[in-house]
This record gives C-alpha cells, sequence and structure tokens, in this order.
C-alpha cells in the first residue's frame, strides 16, 4: 500500500475531475442542487472552494513540517463538511471551535470584507509573529472579527464556556450591559466523536440542559463531528446518537449523506436552536484522512480496506461528484479551481515561510499578564455612587458613623461585595449556594436579595461549569466573581483556570479577555469542619499558573481594599485573578486575648484617595520600628506571627511582621526593602513544605540577590490535613516561628 495517502486521496479527486463528464444541464446559480433542498449551486460552489482551500492548506502543512518550517499537522482532512456549519451561521453567532475546523474558518471569514483565510492559516502553521490571531504562539483557529476565540488543540474543556457565553447572551442584556450581538445569536461549540466522553464535555452538555431545565434560554448549537475514531480508539457504532440522541431538554438532530442532505440537515438544528433559544446536539458524520496528526501512521492500526474506504466516502471527493451529478458545476471548472488553489497556497506558503518569528522573551510573554497599575488604581478607588448605596444599604451603610462599626473579615468581604455590584452593574455572582443561603459561611447574604437573581444565583454542583460559565460570560461583557466553596474544590476544574482562562490573553495575543475575580474560601486552621478536604493549605497548582494573579487578605480592611484593586485588574486588563480567603479568620474577632476585638477592621470607603485600594506590591507592614527579625507571612500565617510577635517582645526579641498579600505576583521588592532593615528574615509559609512555594521564592530571591543576613523559614508538614487535634501537629504553630525567631537573632 502506498504509505502517502495524501497523494491518493489528491489523486482520486483529480482522476474523478479528469474522467467525469458534464450533467445534461447545468443548474442556474439559484437553482438548488434538489428539488426541495435549501443549497443553490452557486452556494454549493462556493462550499467547494472552502472546502477544497482548507485540504489544500493540509496539504500543504506537511509539505511545511517535512522540510521543517511548519511545525502543525492536525488536519481538518475529512471534516470540510463543517463548512456547510458556518455558512449557515452568522458571524455574530460565537464560535469555540474543534482543532478540524479549517474549512469552517473558509466558510465564516468568507463572510467578512478583506478576509485572507489562505495565508493566515500559512502564517498560523509556520508559527509566524504575523499570524493575526495568536501572533506565533500557537496554531489556532481563532479571530476577532469572525468571534472566535481562539483554542489549541485541547479537547472539550471549552464546552463550559459556550454554554456560559449562551447562557450569557440573554443574562447581558437582561442586565442593560451592552452586547456586540443580536439579541438572537446563538453559540456554537464544535467537538470530536471521543472527546464528547471527557469528563468536561458531559459536564457542558449537562449544564446547558440543567440550564435549559431552569428555564434560562441556553442556545448553544453542540456539533459533534464524528469520524467514528479517536486516535487509533474506534468509537463503538450509533455511539454519539445513544449517548445524546435521546436525553431530556436537548434537541438532536444528524447531518449525512450528500452535500444538499448535509445542508439541509444543518439548517433544520440551526433554525431550532435559534428560534427556540433551547441547547441542541447535532452529529455531523466527518470521516477522518491521514492518521490524526502528521505523526501518527494509520497503518498501524487500520486495515487497508478501512483506509481505502474512507478515502472513497471523503468530504471533498463527494461533493466534487455532487456538484458534476447534478449540474451545480461541470468538472473542468472543478478541476481549474483545485489547480489554482493547490498553486495558490504553494506561493502563498513560500511567502509565509519568510515572515518574522516571535523571537524575544518580552515579545512572547506580552499579553500574558498585562499590567496598567495606575488605571487599575483609579477605577478601584473611585467612588461609589451615594444615592444607589442609600438604596442599597439602607441606614445600615457599613462605614457608618453612628454605631460600633468593627466589623470581621467575613462581613468585610461581604460590605464590599456589595459595593462593587453597585460601581460595576456587569458584576455577577454565582457558585453553590451563593445565592439563597448566602454561602456556606455567609459571605454573599443578602446579595441575591439586594441584587435580583440575575447577578447573584447558585450554580449546579460543578467547579468545571462554575468556572467554565465564569469565561463565557467574561467574553461577552459581564464581570464574574464565581465562588469556589473550599480550595481542595478547585483541584477537579483547575483546567479551567489554568489551560483555558488564563491562556486566552495569551494565544490571541491580547484580542480576546476573560476577566474575572475567583473568590476560593481556603487554607487550613478552621474550627467549624476539620480534616482534608475543608482545610487545604496547598496553593502551588494555583501559584504555577502563568498570569494568574492571587490576592489574600487576612483582614477585613485590606480584604476590601484588595478585593478592589482585583476587580479593577480583572475590568480594565482582562486579568483573571483569584481571591484566596482564609476561612479560619472568616468570623475571627480578636487577635491576642478573647474580647480584645483587635481582629475586627472599619470599613474603607472608596473615597477616591490611592489608600482605597492595595494594588500588587503594596504590602502590610506590622511593628515598622522594629528591627530584629522580619517574619514575612500571610492569611492565617499573619495572625499567628503577630501574636509570636507579641511573646518575642516580651522576651526581648523585636519582630517586624510583613503581611504579603498578594501571592502572585510576589512583592518581592517590598520584601527586600524591610529585610535590608532588619537583622533577619523567617518566612513563616502557612502552605505545607512544598504545597505553595512562597517561601520557597522569597528565600530564594534573597539569596540569589546577596542577602548576607541569617534567612529561615517554617512550613506545614508535607501532609494532608488530618481530623481533631491532629491537624495542629502537622500545621505551622505559632510556637514554630517563636522558636525559629529566638534561633535566628541568637
Ligand atoms: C485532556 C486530553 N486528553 C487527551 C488528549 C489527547 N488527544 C488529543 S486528540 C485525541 C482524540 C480525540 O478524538 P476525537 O474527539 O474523536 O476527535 P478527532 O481527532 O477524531 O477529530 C486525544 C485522545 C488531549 N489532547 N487532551
Amino acid at each position: 500500500m502506498s504509505t502517502n495517502r495524501v497523494a491518493v486521496v489528491e489523486q482520486n479527486l483529480d482522476d474523478y475531475l479528469q474522467q467525469a463528464r458534464p450533467a445534461a444541464r447545468l443548474l442556474a446559480p439559484d437553482e438548488p442542487l434538489r428539488a426541495g433542498s435549501r443549497l443553490t449551486a452557486r452556494k454549493a460552489r462556493e462550499l467547494f472552494e472552502d472546502m477544497y482551500l482548507s485540504r489544500a492548506l493540509d496539504v500543504a502543512a506537511r509539505e511545511l513540517k517535512r522540510t521543517n518550517e511548519g511545525f502543525y499537522t492536525i488536519s481538518s482532512a475529512g471534516h470540510e463538511h463543517n463548512a456547510l456549519v458556518a455558512a449557515q451561521l452568522r458571524t455574530t453567532d460565537p464560535c469555540f471551535l474543534h482543532y478540524r475546523s479549517g474549512a469552517f474558518m473558509n466558510a465564516r471569514v468568507r463572510m467578512l470584507d478583506g478576509a485572507t483565510p489562505t495565508f493566515d492559516t500559512l502564517l498560523s502553521f509556520t508559527a509566524s509573529a504575523d499570524d493575526p490571531v495568536s501572533r506565533g504562539r500557537h496554531k489556532v483557529w481563532g479571530s476577532r472579527e469572525a468571534w472566535v476565540p481562539p483554542q489549541t488543540s485541547t479537547i472539550a474543556s471549552h464546552l463550559p464556556k459556550a454554554v456560559g457565553a449562551a447562557f450569557s447572551l440573554s443574562r447581558a442584556r437582561r442586565l442593560g450591559v451592552e452586547s456586540p450581538l443580536p439579541e438572537d445569536a446563538i453559540v456554537l461549540c464544535s467537538f470530536g466523536d471521543a472527546s464528547a466522553n471527557h469528563a468536561t464535555a458531559l459536564a457542558g452538555v449537562n449544564a446547558a440542559r440543567y440550564a435549559w431545565r431552569r428555564m434560562n434560554p441556553t442556545p448553544v448549537l453542540f456539533l459533534c463531528e464524528d469520524n467514528h475514531i479517536g486516535i487509533s480508539v474506534e468509537t463503538p457504532s450509533r455511539w454519539v446518537r445513544d449517548t445524546f440522541g435521546r436525553l431530556e431538554h436537548l434537541r438532536y438532530f444528524e447531518a449525512k449523506g450528500e452535500l444538499d442532505e448535509v445542508w439541509d440537515g444543518i439548517a433544520l438544528a440551526i433554525e431550532a436552536c435559534r428560534t427556540n433559544r433551547q441547547p441542541t446536539f447535532l452529529r455531523l458524520r466527518c470521516h477522518r484522512l491521514w492518521g490524526h496528526a502528521g505523526t501518527d501512521v494509520e497503518a498501524a492500526y487500520l486495515s487497508r480496506e478501512r483506509i481505502e474506504e474512507v478515502e472513497s466516502r471523503e468530504p471533498v471527493l463527494r461533493a466534487a461528484m455532487r456538484l458534476v451529478e447534478t449540474g451545480a458545476a461541470n468538472p473542468a471548472d472543478l478541476a481549474a479551481l483545485v489547480r489554482e488553489t493547490r498553486a495558490r497556497v504553494i506561493a502563498a506558503s513560500r511567502e509565509a515561510v519568510t515572515r518574522p518569528k516571535l523571537t524575544q522573551v518580552a515579545e512572547i510573554i506580552a499579553p500574558l499578564a498585562p499590567e496598567d497599575t495606575a488605571a487599575w488604581r483609579t477605577a478601584a478607588c473611585a467612588p461609589i455612587d451615594p444615592p444607589q448605596r442609600r438604596v442599597i444599604f439602607g441606614d445600615k451603610l457599613p462605614e457608618a458613623q453612628t454605631q460600633p462599626t468593627r466589623r470581621t473579615l467575613g462581613a468585610r468581604i461581604n460590605d464590599a461585595l456589595h459595593d462593587e455590584m453597585i460601581r460595576r452593574r456587569e458584576v455577577l455572582v454565582f457558585g453553590e449556594d451563593v445565592g439563597r443561603k448566602g454561602g456556606v459561611y455567609g459571605i454573599t447574604q443578602f446579595l441575591q436579595a439586594r441584587f435580583g437573581r440575575a447577578r447573584c444565583f447558585d450554580t449546579l454542583l460543578d467547579e468545571t461549569t462554575i468556572l467554565g460559565v465564569a469565561q463565557g460570560a467574561a467574553q461577552l461583557g459581564l464581570l464574574p466573581i464565581p465562588e469556589i466553596s473550599y480550595l481542595a474544590y478547585l483541584h477537579n476544574a483547575i483546567d479551567q483556570l489554568r489551560g483555558e482562562a488564563c491562556s486566552l490573553q495569551y494565544f490571541s495575543a491580547g484580542q480576546f479577555q476573560n476577566p474575572m475575580v475567583v473568590r476560593i474560601a481556603g487554607l487550613g486552621y478552621q474550627k467549624g469542619f476539620g480534616g482534608h478536604f475543608h482545610n487545604d493549605n496547598s496553593i502551588g497548582a494555583l501559584r504555577e499558573i502563568p498570569g494568574l494573579m492571587i490576592a489574600v487578605p487576612s483582614r477585613g480592611d485590606d480584604a476590601v481594599r484588595l478585593l478592589r484593586a482585583c476587580l479593577a485588574a480583572a475590568s480594565g486588563s482582562g486579568r483573571v485573578v483569584v481571591f484566596l480567603e482564609p476561612i479560619a479568620l472568616y468570623h475571627e474577632r480578636d487577635l491576642h486575648t478573647a474580647g480584645d476585638g483587635l481582629w475586627l477592621s472599619d470599613y474603607p470607603v472608596s473615597d477616591g484617595t490611592p489608600e482605597s485600594a492595595l494594588m500588587p506590591g503594596e504590602v502590610g507592614v506590622h511593628h515598622p520600628e522594629h528591627d530584629q527579625v522580619l517574619i514575612v507571612s500571610y492569611a492565617n500565617g499573619l495572625r499567628l506571627a503577630l501574636r509570636a510577635a507579641a511573646r518575642l517582645a516580651a522576651q526581648g526579641v523585636r519582630a517586624r511582621v510583613l503581611d504579603l498579600r498578594w501571592l502572585a505576583p510576589l512583592p518581592h521588592a517590598a520584601v527586600r526593602e524591610h529585610a535590608d532593615q532588619c537583622g533577619a528574615v523567617l518566612v513563616a509559609d502557612e502552605c505545607r513544605a512544598t504545597g505553595a512555594g512562597i517561601a520557597d521564592a522569597l528565600i530564594a530571591r534573597l539569596a540569589e540577590e546577596g542577602y548576607r543576613k541569617p534567612l529561615r523559614s517554617v512550613r506545614g508538614v508535607d501532609t494532608y490535613i488530618p481530623l481533631g487535634a491532629a491537624a495542629h501537629v502537622v500545621m505551622l504553630s505559632e510556637d514554630d516561628i517563636v522558636n525559629a525567631a529566638e534561633e535566628l537573632v541568637r
């Protein structure tokens, strides 16, 4: 068997077009291919152009790989019928795409003036900095003008955000948030048949059905491009239909057969989705040509007969046959089109390889973490409309002077959420139990009653969905504050932050954003729930995510000012921010002795002064007059460190305490400044020894910068947190801090 199946498939098309006889009568441009079909001859010829262009680009991709000038060979060959979907959507229907979407994109950008899909695609294959989507960072299918947020070749991870976008179409409108999309827009999300089994895909479909069941318009069209195989593993026959074809709250359609039949099948699905605003599933029969990617030798797991059978059914050849047989085109014209397309693609690929590549670190990472602290501060500190505050807070303004105002961390976060929802009408607060109950710890209390169910609502029990919905909502102009009720619950869903939310600006060169502030209740020491899962002192998985910002308040007044900065960074620069709340301090009132009330705080009003917010790098300093040892900490560790400092003072050791407040980016400059003013540095890192990297990072930085004074760290033990008293054996303690500080100064 010839190992070059690319050449075989190309030859099959050429052979057919050479020997085919024109139909007895050519169709007029507006005539349908078959009586009753909605596909006209003109449209069918356009589709063939888009489909064959995709094929020629796939051929070029393999040639570029062979000459080591191109870097991507996951092809669209055999999936070209997806062009028929694109051609029946509008460019104002957002699309989250499968990686085999070459023909889809050609048909979609055809609707835009001046689009250059051939060259754009070649620039992306060759990882050129001129690639208009990712600017050389990855091969992605995407387009700002055509509303296609880029996806890398991840599988299934885009379904939840597509559902979030569909859900948010009407939600944004209802809240008066300006929408660039028309009222009857729908959201398309495509994926493969093997990917349809992925937990994230099932989460997406489930979330869409659930949202619809709860009477939320959710016009998402799930397009399953079913080629019956995932890399080498065959999908059982009828699996997709068996799995998705009989679900309540999901309309199900199939499209297969000849070009015009596929067209008409797709039309029904799109129409149903657009008209009913209901989640809709469309199975599109596809055939995968040439293996999973250029590196995959299909012959290793598929028989020759099977490969040839697929080649005989492939959609470009079938489309050519259908066009010729129906008289929509004559074979000579199609042959000329094929020849001309091949020549054009080859010429463009020669040009593409000469285009610049990314070479500088600064250039590569520029869109990863855009920062504009001056603008963030202005936005974060601006006064909030007094009449609106009076409506929401009544006579109980959080800063009211007429009564004792000092309140706990939890209460202050709640106050700040109120203020931010007043300030920004696009803010949504959602998660498990945040609505009617007001959160497990009461942090979102009253928000639903005061701002309505459209702005503060309970979600289904799935963190992947929560973070997916946040992304979709954010892409449509809303500013989500999703809540993850416990830090340990994040881990089943962290790909939504790591692989998706934080990578969007990077892979779209800043053209798409999904700003959000994810509130996560976490860390150890809490008295209500013991044991692992509700106590989790490990944040390494967050700290390593490129571009993610992490703020960690420990006191109420700080929390208010940090939350403002987080929202301003999200809103102003599209940043994804985690606001990590130490559960054990939510309702803490005291610092040293019962009843001292030193962990309560007043409410810092947003009054236009720069102190109304705390930007990255702005640390908290306690006992600045002390200089014997600097104790650097955060969250629960701050409270332990302050208590330890008091004990140390009684023993004549003068400890200054620095609260990091931001764990990403870490405030290295501020730490260095105070370290220089003190005789030693002790990092009190409440996370387990390898679970945060805070102590590692700070000490390494000081050491590398030539800090010559004594350095030490104390940390939690590397273990899950056990139940009961055993927890205190493995978590960082006040004694650990006191002992280490004493040793340091001795
Ligand atoms: C989370 C994850 N697991 C596994 C993979 C590896 N992988 C990439 S594509 C693929 C097969 C997908 O098959 P299917 O969904 O049928 O799409 P097709 O490639 O056939 O179009 C696999 C297993 C991946 N990219 N991501």
